[in-house]
């Protein structure tokens, strides 16, 4: 079979022919939720879902079967394909199977996040988390505070890639979604069984917002009136103050992501927060004394405690990179965990869900072949057999009741090099293909998969079909697109 995901198990009766009429499908509760079961044959075809997003599911696979013209967007051959008969009964092993896109370090128009979208669905990932605010952009329209997108959607310049000396694209950058945009994105992927997880990042990596208002900053420390949303990368040292005032500029803007977002995860980000302007702040330093904290990780933990409670009083549950870890975890949050395996081992066993998307294995901003060819040298090597070896439950969790605790895997996409959709592409895949049989398959450990066979399904069906798709992939050989 050529399938990617590859199925839980297939009976085929040996048999090849034209598909029949029509694809009658319905739903049986008695399936898992997201499981299907296809059978084909000459009179057609059956889809039974645990649910309509198991039904979806069986028709990406169907679309599989019928070959990598059925990927185009409209028909280019008369008459119904020609596919194998037979029964698959699928289903998948974790329940978020997620991409994450960084919309904020270069701006990604909405066409472009709904083809991400579609990309998504024929991979059976059904949770794409946008990154929608960092130090070099804010891109989601807030009513209550328009210059959040006035001033924070825009930058002067941006550094070219990582390279050193620093060089710079002096052209101005940016862009911003409308809610109505966002919410269109969020329709359009809730029709394709994909939620959207926004991401706030706080009380780090928002530069952008304080640039947009000066008073969200650490006043007492620097002059934040003259801070601009950044054009560098790496990480920054300004960032939120911590008092009542952010707090509620904060939970404003939440009021009107929670009202564009329904997700039931909602990602307040954590990372990266360095605590120096915390510690030069008397602001900061009289905040930690009065609430009897130890220092300034306990006062970024007394943060997230405070958005877990506000988000879980709206039904929602908050999310965050495993720092959120750091100063003690809130209640009820989830970890995302993207430093090594440890944060989110210890979150698992401390009874919290942990969301595994590890840099060391699944950042797609990192290269994907070791030598001179890749565009932007960034990162370590994670080559298509790595990924594909990717393990989301770590051994020290696997057979344990802690074990359940990983709803799920993730890739990233960081876009501090990925500055268009063909750069978007190139980073994405072919590897994105790889996580996705990872988060749906029941695979053997890291050293027992079969990553010939994996291959061999790639250029059998797959490469076809993202050719179909217009997928602007690392090709496993020849030219690169990038050049
Ligand atoms: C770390 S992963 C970051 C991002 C960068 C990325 C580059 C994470 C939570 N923070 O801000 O873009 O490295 O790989």
């Amino acid at each position: 079979m050529n399938l990617v995901p590859a199925p839980v198990r297939v009976d085929w009766t040996g048999e090849v022919g034209p598909l029949g009429g029509d694809v009658r499908t319905r739903v049986d509760p008695g399936l898992g939720a997201e499981a299907y079961r296809l059978s084909t044959s000459a009179l057609g075809a059956e889809i039974v879902g645990g649910s309509p997003a198991g039904v979806f599911w069986g028709r990406q696979t169907l679309r599989q079967l019928q070959g990598p013209d059925a990927f185009r967007r409209a028909a280019i051959e008369p008459g119904p394909a020609v596919v194998p008969y037979l029964v698959v009964e699928d289903a998948p092993r974790f329940g978020w199977r997620g991409f994450m896109l960084d919309v904020a370090r270069h701006f990604l128009p909405k066409d472009d996040v709904l083809r991400y979208v579609d990309l998504l669905a024929v991979h059976k990932l059904n949770v794409l988390h946008l990154h929608l605010t960092d130090d070099q952009g804010w891109r989601v329209q807030i009513r209550r505070y328009p210059r959040l997108t006035e001033v924070g959607a825009w930058r002067r310049r941006t550094r070219i890639g990582w390279g050193e000396p620093v060089t710079w694209d002096e052209r101005p950058h940016g862009g911003f979604y409308t809610q109505d945009d966002l919410r269109e994105i969020v329709a359009y992927a809730a029709e394709r069984h994909v939620t959207v997880v926004p991401e706030i990042d706080l009380p780090g990596h928002s530069q952008a917002a304080i640039a947009s208002y000066p008073e969200l900053g650490n006043t007492d420390v620097i002059d934040t009136s003259a801070l601009e949303v950044l054009g560098d990368w790496l990480i920054n040292p300004n960032v939120l103050a911590p008092t009542e005032a952010v707090l509620r500029f904060y939970e404003n803007v939440l009021d009107e992501v929670l009202e564009i977002f329904p997700s039931r995860f909602v990602h307040l980000g954590g990372d990266e927060c360095l605590k120096d302007q915390w510690r030069a702040s008397a602001t900061a330093q009289a905040r930690v004394r009065e609430l009897g904290l130890t220092g300034e990780d306990e006062l970024q933990s007394w943060i997230v405690r405070h958005f877990d409670r506000f988000l879980t009083a709206r039904g929602r549950r908050l999310i965050g990179w495993d720092e959120i870890t750091q100063g003690g975890l809130a209640e009820g949050a989830a970890v995302m965990c993207w430093r090594w395996y440890a944060g989110g081992i210890a979150a698992a066993e401390a009874g919290h869900d942990v969301v595994m998307c590890p840099q060391q294995e699944v950042y797609l901003d990192h290269v994907q072949a070791a030598g001179e060819d890749e565009p932007v040298p960034f990162g370590w090597v994670h080559t298509l057999e790595d990924v594909y070896r990717f393990e989301p439950v770590p051994p020290r969790l696997s057979g344990t009741p802690h074990a359940a605790r990983v709803i799920g895997a993730q890739a990233n996409l960081w876009t501090e090099v990925a500055e268009n959709r063909g750069r978007v592409d190139y980073q994405a895949f072919p590897r994105l293909a790889a996580l996705a049989e990872v988060a749906w398959s029941r695979l053997p450990g890291p050293d027992e998969r079969d990553f010939t066979d994996f291959e061999r399904r790639m250029h059998a069906a797959h490469y076809a079909r993202l050719d179909a798709l217009g997928v602007a992939y690392r090709p496993p050989t020849g030219p690169l697109p990038w050049q």
